[in-house]
């Protein structure tokens, strides 16, 4: 299968290339797409050397798939294009996700909806990926009536430069800035930019998103997202409100039994989902599972993933093998 990689250079691309190789992807022939500087220098793939190349020259092979994670306005500008020559484009910016003429898949969740006519298909935000994992298996015993989550994020999702500035500062050593504020010791309630309402466009992402992947916009939503001074994934705590009453043993049964959710619950010897346990792991944790005694039907929880990984990369390449699997490719 001939595969695009667009964005190959940047974290969830380098990521992708990992996950491509540790599953096996039948890739026959590798396409790395970066910035136009980067053209003609190599990315290693499976332990062999690829040249960069151009935009065009990828469009031009007509892969059977294009992975993007290069920002929403290179997809905007580029993925149509790849879908005119029959490539189905994975993109992991936001560009698509609420258009309603393409689909936002969670594997687990919803990708018996594609068909060979998807041909951009949006990858979901890192934080609502980990978020609905948990979401869609107690929605459908317990339906949801309303979601309060608050979010602490890894910098990896702000990318390199971000890692590099807490690094530094870690270090005591000047940092180019790309927060508006110290990471290091401190926590910022401010994930990419304000929007007119003063909520940030990753709170509206997480607002919006869940509902579009579950096919049901009947239950309420509302977000805050902090960035932390971590790396190895984003964590939430998730307050839900459900129609139905439930007992926690069986919230706990239902997740632990739900594929790719691991379930960490036995605080007697503090075990619970931590972001340095999470990095590098494709699963989604869940821990800290308990009934919220303000409220009737209404449990807490404490949600953990690797944001590059089932965020980003694995999930984009899970769809990709849902496509080959299906023949939808
Ligand atoms: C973030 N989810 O963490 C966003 C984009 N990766 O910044």
């Amino acid at each position: 299968m001939k595969i695009a990689l667009v964005g190959a250079t940047g974290m969830v691309g380098q990521v992708m290339l990992k996950v491509l190789a540790e599953k096996n992807f039948p890739v026959t022939e590798l396409l790395p797409v970066a910035s136009e500087k980067s053209v003609g220098k190599t990315i290693i793939f499976k332990g062999k050397e690829y040249k960069i190349v151009s935009m065009q020259q990828a469009i031009d092979a007509k892969p059977e798939i294009a992975l993007f994670s290069a920002g929403g306005d290179i997809s905007l500008e580029f993925a149509p294009q790849f879908a005119a020559v029959g490539t189905t484009v994975i993109d992991n910016s936001s560009a698509w996700r609420m258009n309603p003429a393409h689909k936002l898949v969670v594997p687990e969740i919803n990708a018996e909806t594609l068909t060979k006519e998807d041909k951009i298909i949006a990858n979901p935000n890192c934080s609502t990926i980990q978020l609905v994992m948990v979401l869609h298996p107690l929605n459908l015993k317990y339906n949801l009536k309303r979601v309060v989550v608050s979010t602490y994020q890894s910098v990896t999702g702000t990318g390199k430069n971000a890692v590099d500035q807490l690094n530094a500062e870690v270090l005591g050593q000047e940092a180019k800035k790309v927060y508006p504020y110290q990471i290091f010791k401190n926590a910022l309630p401010h994930c990419d930019v304000f929007s007119e309402d003063d909520y940030t466009k990753e709170e509206i992402k997480l607002m919006n998103e869940p509902l579009k992947i579950l096919g049901d916009y009947s239950f309420k939503l509302t977000a805050t997202a902090v960035r932390v001074p971590v790396q190895g994934g984003h964590s939430e705590s998730v307050n839900i409100e459900f129609e139905n009453d439930f007992e926690i043993s069986d919230i706990k049964e239902l997740l632990a039994n739900t594929p790719g959710i691991v379930l960490q619950d036995d605080v007697k010897n503090n075990l619970y989902p931590m972001p340095l346990y999470s990095e590098g792991k494709d699963e989604v944790f869940v821990g800290r599972i308990r009934r919220d005694n303000s409220q009737e039907k209404t449990v807490n929880m404490w949600i953990v993933a690797d944001n590059l990984r089932k965020g980003a990369a694995t999930n984009a390449i899970q769809i990709a093998e849902y496509l080959v699997e299906n023949n939808l490719v």
